[in-house]
């Protein structure tokens, strides 16, 4: 089964550079120093990701106001869809933020009108331009802002993403949490973490696959997400690096706090997951240990 993506968003906020540095690994630096040309016409291409087929559909930023009118085009860019990503940047956002409301509301309605049952997904982009030390913070008050100001009957989730080498993970764990929704694999082993850490505190887990992507991640409600910022970093550089990361456990720095981390290589139980990695604010070991062995025995019992 095919899951179908669309992006859409204004012209310029990065729609295809984030599809080719996600799904066709080019190189984000190289990309941020000789952008792309702006889309013209809707590009459409088809990605392997874990158990799924991605099927994508790029849209130019400069018809939008086009597509948000047309009918027939709205249902050739949403018919079938399983989620529509909006991406804004963050420029636009802190120039002219009502606009980019007037959008969301209007793909909101779209979506009503021609009945179409696809998730909408918010991706505040260009993180990296935000020059202020405390980025967890300034990013929560823009989500409590974007809710407000769209004030609909949901909540639509809003990720915070960045291409910038140090935040490009954000992107990855947008892509894959989205993804993941679709994948039986991912949602499996999603599961089972959230079980194993139910009870638990101040803890975050994520998961990678073969490729270093970010497929999974599970915090406990109290964990301070403000930290994963820093996390990010930490766990591209893990996944980027030869060493094995069989059971490590150190300290590590998340801005403002020390927090405990443990990994382990969970490969050989599904070829679709590589690194696990627990995170705890509270620096016990013993728990960590506790709930790696949890999953695993889990995953033992799935899949040997
Ligand atoms: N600072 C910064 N710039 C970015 C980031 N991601 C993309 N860009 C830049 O944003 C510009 C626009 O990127 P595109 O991917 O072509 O934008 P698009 O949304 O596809 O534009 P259209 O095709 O015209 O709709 C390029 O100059 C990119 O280098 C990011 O995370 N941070
Ligand atoms: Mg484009």
């Amino acid at each position: 089964m095919t899951t179908k993506i669309s992006l859409i968003g204004k012209p310029e906020v990065g729609k295809t550079t984030i599809k080719k540095v996600i799904l066709e690994g080019e190189d984000p630096s190289k990309l941020i120093i000789f952008p792309l040309e702006a889309t013209i016409g809707i590009q459409y291409s088809v990605h392997d990701f874990m158990d799924l087929k991605i099927s994508l559909l790029d849209t130019p930023g400069q018809s939008l106001p086009l597509l948000l009118e047309d009918e027939e085009k709205q249902i050739m860019t949403f018919g079938d869809t399983n989620a529509i990503i909006y991406i804004f940047d963050y420029p636009t956002w802190i120039e002219n933020s009502q606009d980019i409301i007037d959008d969301i509301k209007k793909i909101y309605e779209i979506k009503k009108k021609i009945e179409v049952d696809a998730k909408i997904i918010l991706f505040l982009h260009k993180i990296d331009l935000l020059i202020n030390k405390k980025i967890g913070h300034m990013l929560a008050l823009i989500r409590r802002q974007v809710v407000k100001q769209l004030n609909l009957p949901e909540e639509l989730p809003v990720y915070f993403t960045s291409l910038h080498p140090n935040l490009i993970y954000t992107v990855y764990n947008a892509i894959s949490d989205i993804f993941g929704n679709f994948s039986k694999d991912t949602s499996n082993l999603k599961e089972i973490i959230k079980k194993i850490m139910n009870g638990s505190s101040k803890i975050t887990c994520v998961v990678s696959n073969q490729k270093g992507n970010l497929i999974i991640q599970v915090s406990t409600p109290d964990f301070d997400v403000s930290t994963l910022y820093y996390l990010y970093e930490v766990i591209y550089q893990f996944n980027k690096s030869t060493e094995e990361i069989h059971s490590k456990s150190k300290f590590i720095n998340a801005g403002s706090k020390i927090l405990y981390m443990l990994g382990d290589d969970i490969s050989k139980f599904n070829s679709n997951f590589k690194n696990i990695i627990f995170f705890s604010e509270i620096l016990d070991e013993n728990e960590l240990q506790k709930l790696l062995s949890n999953v695993k025995e889990n995953l033992n019992q799935i899949y040997n």
